[in-house]
């Protein structure tokens, strides 16, 4: 019966942390998975977390809605938009919650796929792996426009804007909202401003990913280009996740927004999505919705999290620095300030797929295939064993 189903080879991602997670060596180190663990090597429960958490009564578990729990999904719009925006004012905005940013960015290509069955999907060259997976999966032919400058360590901006100015209308440009992965590249302000020029002229979908909200130069801040795209009225899909922000990995928090041009087409783009929903899964898991929508709306927890979330951030930086301190004997120039440079919780290191292989094979130090590495996974007690095996595979030549 099953004869034709090939195996999986595993995932670029997940597939290794699960395979770190079998590695018997005692000094081994996870820095392949994009998650936040503390200075101790531990994945954190913040503290607005564990409060709010603490003040749910335990009671009956309903069905919540196909569309998600209603506070949350006011959580999601005010956060990832501001509390005032326009667009919201408008009833512009259709919001629903999700599995995380992956179910986000699912229900959302589903969407598309049906309304819009000729779009093809455009991703940053190099994109989160799974990009490509789930549109291919959705049904869609899936491209790239150019966007990492391996030679500097930065953004082709020119050509990006050039590549994506010729695209077809109505296709689809997937974009990282902050804190770009794989390369921590991010565009800046007056950039977003001209993308956002090309993508309206030239009639573009923006998909805009937004998985590390908070991560980069703050919650605001990093929801620029979401809040500018809805503001110049261009429809637009925005994916956001709480699973880094929050700390809330396995609760799957994550939630769509569509942004559209009146209330009356949000109403039924948002009666389309809960049918996505219904078909699918039927309606999305209650605690963790829970638990972000207490802290979104009390305005003790929400500063409270906004401060463990801050000092996250510069537990990162000052990770960023150390890494970079360690390698100053061992890597130059460009190579060795994008440790500092890069934004976010990655850095694109450059490392080759022999060279990541060693590190992984001879030294216990795990980074991505693509020699992308998870500084948020770096702390004191690892911070010098990763410096020195970098250190001893370049001088090794592999
Ligand atoms: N978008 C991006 C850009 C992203 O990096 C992740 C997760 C997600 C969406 C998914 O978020 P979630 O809420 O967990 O569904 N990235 C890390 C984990 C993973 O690959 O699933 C990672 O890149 O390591």
């Amino acid at each position: 019966m099953f004869e034709h189903v090939d195996a999986y080879p595993g995932d670029p991602i997940l597939t290794l942390n699960e395979n770190f997670q079998k590695d018997p060596r005692s000094r081994k180190v996870n820095l392949s998975i994009g998650i936040y663990f503390d200075a101790d090597g531990q994945i954190p429960v913040m503290h607005a977390v564990r409060d709010a958490e603490a003040a749910l009564k335990i009671g009956a578990k309903p069905y919540l809605p196909m569309v998600g729990m209603d506070a949350y999904r006011d959580g999601v719009q005010s956060l990832v938009f501001g509390a005032d925006h326009p667009a919201r004012a408008a009833g512009r905005i259709a919001t629903v919650q999700t599995l995380g940013g992956s179910g986000a960015l699912k229900v959302g290509a589903d969407f598309i796929r049906r309304y819009f069955p000729n779009a093809q999907v455009w991703l940053s060259d190099p994109s989160w792996e799974n990009h490509r997976f789930i549109f291919e999966r959705a049904g869609f032919t899936v491209n790239t426009y150019p966007y990492y400058d391996a030679a500097t360590g930065g953004l082709k901006f020119d050509v990006m804007l050039a590549s994506i100015d010729a695209l077809p209308k109505g296709s689809v440009v997937l974009l990282h909202a902050c804190c770009h992965n794989p390369t921590g590249v991010d565009l800046d302000e007056a950039q977003w401003q001209k993308l956002i020029d090309v993508l309206e002229t030239r009639e573009l979908l923006p998909f805009v990913d937004m998985a590390y909200q908070g991560f980069g130069a703050g919650l605001d801040s990093d929801a620029f280009a979401v809040r500018e795209i809805a503001r110049r009225g261009l429809p637009a899909f925005i994916a956001n996740s709480f699973s880094k922000n929050f700390s809330l990995y396995g609760e799957r928090v994550g939630g769509l927004s569509v942004v559209c041009e009146d209330a009356d087409a949000a109403a039924r783009v948002l009666g389309q999505l809960a049918s996505a929903v219904r078909s699918n899964y039927s309606s999305p898991p209650l605690h963790g919705a829970q638990i972000v929508a207490a802290v979104l709306s009390s305005p003790a927890l929400r500063r409270q999290w906004e401060e463990e979330l801050a000092s996250m951030c510069r537990r990162i930086a000052r990770m960023r620095q150390t890494i970079h301190d360690g390698l100053r004997d061992h890597v130059q120039g460009e190579a060795l300030t994008r440790y500092v440079k890069q934004r976010g919780m990655f850095t694109y290191t450059g490392l080759t797929e022999p060279q990541v292989a060693a590190l992984r094979d001879e030294h216990g130090v795990y980074v991505l295939r693509s020699g992308r590495m998870c500084v948020a996974g770096l702390n004191d007690s690892n911070v010098g064993i990763v410096a020195d095996a970098i250190a001893a595979v370049l001088k090794s030549g592999v």
